[in-house]
């Protein structure tokens, strides 16, 4: 009898357990925002539906009575309406050169400070020992790092020499040309979305938390759909609930579909998976977007090397993303070598550079990682992420 019982339970458990799959697989494909499609005419009057309260309410023009003004003059009678939850509006990005225009003048505004100090301590009079050190100190503190200060201090020091008397005019470039073959001018920033030879392309973007690594495949999202490109987002990092929520929120505002999966469930899966839709849906490009996890914990870091390896079962991965936030300094450096180890980095964004002087960490990241700077964020904004451009960055550090 006991036997009978128990057998009762376990396939009630079962049962349970295939019916919560059941919900969560098919969760994960209701998502996609419907396309703007034109209305089909020949298609009976469809009648409601369950969820059909996303859609615009079929009698909207008609004015309600709570509008009417009473014949008495008095206030109309506040009545309280059910929320009808509104499906998002596909927002258009702001177009690629407006865009650049405006970030470049940001990024002058938070890092002109460097630029500024060094032309000050180069135009002395006396360029002693005493100067330079400042000189030093002052690349130091925006972050550029021991080595490279070095180097450029001596070649500073030793042109300055070669050319006697200077005009400010003469410092600057000077200045300009150290710092900008510092940063570098050969490498290729272009980030890799489109593949020759299949589609779609795939980025994985990977980081410590609070980075802005969501915030980046979101805006990175934008400027891929402003270009033309069609995106489908995978909400890997399966750590937090929201994490996904806040990923596909980005999606529905580009119109770009995001996959997930259950949460606290396997980040390769949901990687893997969304690979496969993109291609299904033969969609340009596949951002996965990956927890931000402690980069001291191990296991994590497996999990981590674990989501490319079974995403590349498709096709290699085209861009690895490392997201840093640049305000935390030398930080940032301790992080990039840890993930570097794990997955190959392909790219670096620096985040928040509207909110640091430090600029000149993107010469110490480039260096410690032999891995060139692609994107900078610049602002919380939807259209607040930029393309990495060698020359615009020195100009900003120098001012115009
Ligand atoms: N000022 C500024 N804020 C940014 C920038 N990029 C991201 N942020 C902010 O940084 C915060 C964290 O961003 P997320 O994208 O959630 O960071 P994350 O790396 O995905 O974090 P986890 O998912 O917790 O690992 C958010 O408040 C973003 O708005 C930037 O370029 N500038
Ligand atoms: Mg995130």
């Amino acid at each position: 009898m006991e036997t009978v019982i128990l057998a009762v339970v376990i396939a009630v458990v079962v049962l349970g357990a295939l019916g919560g799959l059941v919900i969560g697989s098919r969760r994960k494909k209701s998502l996609p925002p419907p396309p703007p499609a034109a209305p089909d005419i020949t298609a009976p009057p469809a009648e409601p539906h369950v969820g059909d309260e996303a859609e615009t309410p079929r009698d909207e023009p008609r004015r309600t009575i709570e509008e009417v003004d009473l014949p008495d003059g008095s206030a109309p009678v506040a009545v309280e309406e059910p929320l009808v939850p509104e499906a998002p509006a596909i927002e258009i990005p702001e177009p690629t050169a407006g865009r650049l225009v405006r970030l470049r003048a940001r990024l002058s505004r938070s890092q002109n400070a460097l630029g500024k100090g060094l032309l000050t301590l180069l135009s002395r009079e006396h360029l002693d020992d005493e100067t330079w050190e400042e000189i030093e100190d002052t690349l130091l503190t925006a972050d550029v790092g021991v080595q490279p200060t070095t180097e450029l201090v001596d070649r500073l020091r030793e042109r300055v020499k070669v050319l006697g008397t200077r005009t400010p005019a003469e410092l600057r470039g000077l200045l300009r040309e150290e710092l900008l073959n510092l940063v570098g001018t050969d490498a290729d920033r272009a980030v890799k979305t489109e593949p020759e030879d299949r589609k779609p392309g795939i980025v994985m973007v990977v980081g410590v938390n609070g980075t802005g690594k969501t915030t980046t495949t979101g805006k990175l999202a934008r400027v891929l759909v402003a270009d033309g490109r069609t995106v489908v987002l995978g909400a890997a990092d399966t750590f937090r609930a929201a994490a996904a929520d806040q990923l596909q929120t980005w999606g529905e505002r580009v119109g770009a579909y995001t996959v997930r999966g259950p949460e606290a469930g396997d980040p390769a899966s949901v990687a893997f998976d969304a690979v496969k839709e993109g291609k299904e849906m033969g969609v340009d490009v596949v951002l996965i977007d990956t927890a931000g996890r402690l980069h001291t914990k191990t296991g994590l870091m497996d999990e981590l090397g674990k989501v490319k390896r079974v995403v590349e079962k498709h096709a290699p991965l085209d861009e690895v993303l490392l997201v840093l936030d640049a305000t935390t300094g030398q930080n940032g450096l301790v992080q990039a070598r840890v993930f570097a180890e794990v997955v190959d980095i392909t790219g670096i964004v620096l985040t928040k550079l509207d909110g640091t002087a430090k600029g000149g960490i993107v010469i110490a990241v480039q260096r410690e990682l032999g891995v060139p700077v692609k994107l900078i964020g610049l602002g919380e904004g939807a259209d607040d992420l930029a393309p990495f451009e060698p020359e615009a960055f020195v100009d900003a550090l120098i001012g115009d």
